[in-house]
């Protein structure tokens, strides 16, 4: 996908979903324009490209935990389907979509679409299992549905987590997912109150998630305790399950205990329902407002990249470029110079000595001058591009990438040497890129005046 498709579907979908990123997202068109033509990123590439705008939600588990169940009513639509024995056996990226009717694609038009953390999805699901990235669609398939809640986030079911009949493949895939998402909700089921029997299960979610860097994402879900009512143990089965977790390793708070009002059994004990009700709203309170929180997040994250590659651009690259220049040039002025010098001293020295005649004919003046200058344009192209290849080997060898291709594009021999020391173009780049960090904050301070009440809390969508 060119940056021009690229945008195009962005605003697209920012429309629909996050009209205050709009704004953002031409900022970052002139930021790619501005780097563009500085030569640090090329005219294929984008910083949209770097940064997932829409943030991920992954829903896993065990097997007819409720995943699914969960999913359709935080969107009001029965987009997945739930039942009593393993349903999916794939993942499902449930995006915002404008049909009236959830739509069906193969994963491989993920591919296609920048609002997915791994577009290009093919290419991952290779590197995480090699030859599999052109079955993709065996793994993966994309969903989309109109739902308000949906607006701005994409959400991904799995298929329920059987470690024992676990491909490799899903496995790998799933590892990827946990790493990729904003917020993981790991579900579990009430009705297995024998934890022990999920051994490997735990051992792949939770054991695995439990060492992951910002492990404050992964929250537990013990599901279904509606099925606690009969025999009124709530507290029993949370605490079977807190024990089972944490000789996992796990000590965090952001273990809750819920179930779905939709497919609940019925209670016959009223004081029983209440306390399940109470707990179970209290903690779908919580996750709801973690599920609400990444998008804020995700918006806010995206304006400070934009502040912040532009930032980088002033107060670094910009002047690392200016001074690798200044020094290609110098070098190439000085091999110039030199070179003048020496031929006018030759010819000095030759007519001198009467290789030349006092007063040579025109024909002897107009061949010299040529070959002299012809000469010297010689001289001058191989001084530019062996200086110009000895800069960027050394920006390449300290990992400097960007600022390597920003030397090579200035430095193209059409490119006319004086013009690296006249302070213009910086100071006109430096104005352009400054204006954008102003107006990221000022995007900041918009984000604030949307999601953030006077009060301080998240406002209500
Ligand atoms: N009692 C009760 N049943 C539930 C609850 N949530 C889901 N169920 C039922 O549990 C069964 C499995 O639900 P699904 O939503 O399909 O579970 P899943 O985790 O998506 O299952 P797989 O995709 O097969 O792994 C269905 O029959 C649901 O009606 C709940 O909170 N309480
Ligand atoms: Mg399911």
């Amino acid at each position: 996908m060119t940056p021009k498709e690229r945008y195009k579907k962005l605003k697209q979908h920012l429309k629909d979903e996050n009209p205050v990123l709009l704004e953002v997202i031409q900022e970052y068109e002139k930021l790619d324009k501005i780097a563009h033509s500085l030569g640090f990123i090329s005219e294929e590439d984008s910083y949209t490209a770097n940064i997932s705008w829409w943030p991920l939600i992954s829903v896993l588990g065990t097997f007819s935990a409720g995943k699914s169940s969960f999913i359709n009513s935080y969107l009001g639509v029965k987009v997945q389907q739930s039942g009593n024995q393993a349903v999916d056996d794939k993942f499902t990226v449930i995006c915002y979509g404008n049909n009236e009717k959830p739509t069906t694609l193969p994963g491989l038009a993920l591919d296609a679409d920048p609002r997915f953390p791994f577009y290009n999805i093919s290419e991952e699901v290779e590197k995480v299992a090699s030859g599999e990235g052109s079955r993709v669609n065996l793994y993966l398939q994309l969903k989309t549905v109109k739902s308000d809640n949906l607006k701005g986030k994409i959400i991904i079911d799995s298929p329920g987590f059987d470690a024992d009949s676990q491909r490799d493949s899903i496995l790998r895939i799933t590892h990827h997912i946990i790493d990729m998402s904003d917020l993981v909700l790991i579900f579990f089921d009430a009705r297995h109150p024998e934890p022990g029997a999920m051994r490997d299960t735990l051992e792949h979610l939770v054991s695995k998630t439990v060492e992951h860097r910002d492990g404050d994402k992964i929250l537990y879900i013990l599901n279904q305790i509606d099925t606690t009512a009969y025999d009124d143990n709530l507290e029993d089965v949370i605490g079977a399950w807190q024990r089972a977790l944490s000789q996992k390793g796990l000590i965090s708070g952001n273990f809750f205990a819920i179930y779905n009002e939709k497919a609940m059994v019925k209670i016959e004990d009223s004081a029983v329902e209440e306390r399940l009700k109470r707990k179970k709203d209290e903690d779908l309170g919580r996750i709801l407002e973690r599920m609400e929180g990444v998008k804020v997040e995700r918006a806010y994250r995206i304006s400070k990249a934009l502040e912040d590659f532009a930032k980088e651009m002033i107060t670094s690259k910009l002047p690392l470029l200016k001074e690798s220049l200044n020094r290609w040039g110098y070098k190439v002025l000085f091999v110039d110079i030199l070179i003048i010098l020496i031929s006018l001293g030759a010819i000095g020295g030759a007519w001198f000595l009467g290789y030349i005649p006092p007063k040579p004919p025109v024909e002897m003046l107009i061949s010299t001058a040529v070959g002299l200058f012809m000469l010297l344009l010689f001289v001058h192209f191989k001084a530019r591009s062996l200086f110009a290849k000895k800069e960027i080997q050394k920006w390449q060898e300290s990992g400097d990438e960007v600022i390597a291709n920003a030397v090579a594009h200035n430095t193209r021999w059409y490119k006319p040497i004086f013009r690296i020391w006249s302070n213009s173009w910086i100071q006109k780049a430096s104005l352009k890129l400054e204006s954008i960090v102003e107006y990221s904050r000022s995007a900041i301070r918009k984000l604030n005046d949307q999601y953030v009440s006077p009060s301080g809390g998240i406002k209500e969508d």
